[in-house]
């Protein structure tokens, strides 16, 4: 109730004041995604079977989310499956066969997908220092893909606890490698350290050292995930106010314009109950009225072998799917 009244009187305040220039504030957001993930499980099982310690996603759900207006996909992954014992080995073929076969099935209905090392920045579970090696793993991946302007390179998930520095120096050879794979279309979306929080995007240090990263096509896209629980972990139901989404999302929107970038929110989430709807619905809103440097917004999670997660969007079972999709679709393209 409380929501509706925001909404409405968000919608009247941006009707009576909408300038010319602000076009792009208030339209629907560009992206709405969802995070596929599966891949990646089994984590401490480097190599792994698939079908035991990791699933690929179903294409039929993939249908379903495009129904619901979805047109962006953050596939989840293990950089170990990829490039077994190495950097810059060459790839697993058969993992590399359904990245790719996913990433073409995605980006045929015309939705995007994002190419996304689940690896918090680590390889075999060691912190990844050698950033030549890790250019030419990019590289590599990016060569797979250059022709494809719907594939959005993500250059790893959640880096946390490494030196500033070296999250700097691999995003920026993360970049490097993608163009000079002649990858020059795609956006790339750089993550910061502190599991690229965008509650803590200047408080950690990210904001002053990740400004500036030089992308030669100037397309890119940092990607900041948000919780709503109190740690901001993400594991709880439990949001910590209606409000609670908007407001972690204020500084880094700041920054965002401050400094001329374009964010996107790779991975939110909340519980399926009355607090957390508002949240949600009062956060989408926010990122809509500052559509002028927020892409979008990308759900966590989907995938087959989520079952009853408190944050499952998988079609047709998942809390999310039934509770959460049907109230905040609308906000999305
Ligand atoms: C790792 O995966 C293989 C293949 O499925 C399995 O045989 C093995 O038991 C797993 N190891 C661990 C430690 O889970
Ligand atoms: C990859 O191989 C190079 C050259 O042999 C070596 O220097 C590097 O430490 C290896 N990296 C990993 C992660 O094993
Ligand atoms: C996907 O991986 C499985 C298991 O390794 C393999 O049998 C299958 O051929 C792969 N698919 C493609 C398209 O490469
Ligand atoms: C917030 C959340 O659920 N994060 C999970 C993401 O997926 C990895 C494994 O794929 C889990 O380890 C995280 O807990």
């Amino acid at each position: 109730m409380l929501f509706k009244s925001l909404v409405a009187a968000a919608a009247l305040v941006s009707t009576a004041f909408a300038a010319p220039s602000e076009k792009r504030q208030n339209a629907k957001l560009k992206w709405f995604g969802i995070n596929e993930s599966g891949a990646e499980f089994g984590e401490k099982n480097f190599t792994g079977v698939y079908g035991k310690e990791y699933i690929w996603y179903d294409f039929k759900t993939i249908d379903q989310f495009i129904g619901q207006g979805m047109n962006m996909f953050r596939l989840n992954f293990l950089m170990e499956r990829l490039t077994p014992n190495n950097l810059t080995d060459a790839f697993d073929p058969l993992y590399l066969g359904n990245l790719t076969q996913q990433v073409n099935y995605i980006t045929s209905k015309g939705a995007y997908a994002m190419v996304q090392p689940h690896n918090y920045g680590r390889f075999y579970g060691n912190i990844i220092t050698d950033t030549a090696g890790f250019k030419t793993w990019w590289k590599n991946v990016a060569a797979q893909y250059k022709d494809n302007e719907l594939v959005v390179f993500d250059t790893n998930n959640e880096y946390h606890d490494m030196d500033q520095k070296l999250v700097f120096d691999l995003n920026q050879a993360a970049i490097d490698g993608v163009r000079a794979a002649g990858a020059t279309k795609q956006y790339i979306t750089p993550e910061g350290n502190s599991w690229t929080g965008a509650w803590t995007w200047i408080s950690s240090g990210n904001g002053a050292s990740l400004v500036n990263l030089k992308d030669p096509q100037n397309k890119l896209v940092y990607q900041m995930h948000q919780y709503l629980d109190t740690d901001g972990s993400g594991t709880s139901v439990n949001c910590v106010s209606a409000t609670i989404f908007k407001e972690r999302l204020q500084a880094a929107t700041k920054w965002l314009k401050d400094n001329k970038k374009q964010g996107v929110i790779g991975e939110f989430a909340a519980g399926n109950n009355a607090q957390c709807i508002s949240a949600l619905k009062d956060g989408l809103s926010y990122l809509q009225q500052n559509g002028d440097v927020w892409l979008g917004a990308i759900w966590w999670a989907a995938g087959p072998w989520w079952a009853d997660y408190i944050y499952n969007m998988e079609p047709e079972k998942g809390v999310a799917w039934t509770g959460i999709l049907p109230q905040i679709k609308s906000y999305f393209v």
